[in-house]
């Protein structure tokens, strides 16, 4: 490992720090190093916070003058919630900026690096490049796309059943598993169930300590996908501390005015009509409008007919499957989508990890649309 990766690393690791709570912002960390000490230090923490270039600056001061900044995202070069970085390193007066991985937002993207080199500051960039596009997937995803990462998470049994043929489901898997589904929760900014799941389970989908409390100041975003506007206006989750949105159809918005007024009286509730095809809401605009409210990430939870219906179209980018060591000889599916004719029609997955969680088992991969 080079001097300028062994620092990177470091940067990328500080970067960590703000993990699931910048969205819509990137996770950044920045170091200030002069002759070979580290003397100041940043992370991004929160959208609307100072930038990590920033904080890193603050901490360096006047020995920031002629010193080198290791940052893993590319300065900003625009006026957003906060200054430009660039102009910040510029008035700093430090010399060398090494840069692991370009911004993909079009208000920076390889115009902080030119600016920087402009003014007479050596710039190299792509310094452990993948692993800070890897930290930093949902955000690039969000703004490439126009739509949040969408991660599918379910728990299931061997023989692919989510539930009973009654729908009894507590529990599939054990306690360490459940809890760590808490952790899934925390690392996203959105959670999305359809509206079969929100009348059969009455779920809260909220983050919760051992106690059952809703906790925390970040609780993600619900999003709720409902065709036909089918939400009772006294569900729980509605009541749940955070933002709740329900995504429908302008055709069912129009023809449930008064349910619409009823649920957007509620605290932070919003209603989001979308176009229509074939009966249904078009799922990617509704997860455009996810985006548009901030969201780097969604973490999609079901039932098997939404779940089956976003890999039809192609919109989820990731899975996480955990299976217990169990077989059920009827149930609920996982998926329930159109029905299949051939083998060749089955969806790939790829870059597979399995870990062993106390009894059942953690199936994670990326999805290969082909
Ligand atoms: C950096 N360092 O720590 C972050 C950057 O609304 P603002 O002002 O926070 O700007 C958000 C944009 O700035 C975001 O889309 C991304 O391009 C960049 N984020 N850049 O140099 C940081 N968080
Ligand atoms: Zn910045």
């Amino acid at each position: 490992m080079t001097p300028d990766e062994g620092f990177m690393r470091m940067a990328i690791d500080v970067a960590k720090i703000g993990q699931s709570q910048t969205s819509p912002n990137p996770l950044v960390g920045a170091l200030v190093v002069r002759d070979g000490v580290v003397v100041g230090q940043g992370a991004h923490l929160r959208a609307g916070g100072p930038h990590a270039e920033v904080h890193a600056l603050r901490m360096a001061g006047d020995l920031a003058e002629g010193a080198t900044m290791y940052v893993t995202l590319e300065p900003c070069n625009h006026y957003g919630r906060t200054p430009p970085c660039t102009e910040a390193i510029l008035q700093a007066g430090v010399s060398r900026v090494v840069i692991a991985s370009v911004d993909h937002d079009p208000r920076t993207k390889n115009l902080g690096i030119s600016r920087l080199r402009d003014a007479g500051v050596e710039v190299q960039v792509g310094v452990l490049q993948d692993e800070a596009q890897a930290l930093n997937k949902a955000f690039f995803h969000r703004v490439d796309t126009g739509r949040p990462y969408v991660v599918y998470k379910a728990a299931m049994t061997l023989s692919g059943h989510v539930a009973a043929d009654t729908g009894h489901s507590q529990y599939v898997t054990g306690p360490a598993a459940r809890a760590q589904v808490q952790q899934l929760r925390r690392n996203h900014p959105a959670i999305a169930v359809g509206i079969e799941t929100v009348l059969a389970d009455a779920p809260r989908l909220t983050v919760r300590d051992e106690t059952g409390a809703a906790t925390g100041i970040l609780q993600p975003t619900r999003v709720i996908f409902d065709s036909h506007l089918r939400i009772p206006v006294s569900a729980k989750l509605l009541d749940e501390p955070g933002r709740t949105i329900v995504i429908t159809t302008e055709q069912a918005a129009c023809d449930h005015s008064e349910k619409l007024s009823q649920l957007t009286a509620i605290g932070e509730v919003e209603v989001i009509p979308v176009a229509q095809s074939a009966g249904h809401l078009d799922l990617a605009e509704g997860l455009a409008a996810v985006a548009d409210r901030g969201c780097n990430s969604l973490l999609l939870e079901g039932g098997p007919r939404l779940a089956a219906a976003f890999f039809e179209r192609q919109l989820v980018d990731e899975v996480v499957i955990y299976i217990a060591p169990k077989l059920l000889m009827s149930g609920k599916s996982a998926l329930a989508g159109s029905p299949s004719t051939y083998m060749g029609e089955a969806i790939s997955l790829r870059d597979i990890q399995v870990e062993a969680v106390n009894g059942d088992w953690k199936f994670t991969a990326a999805v290969d649309y082909g």
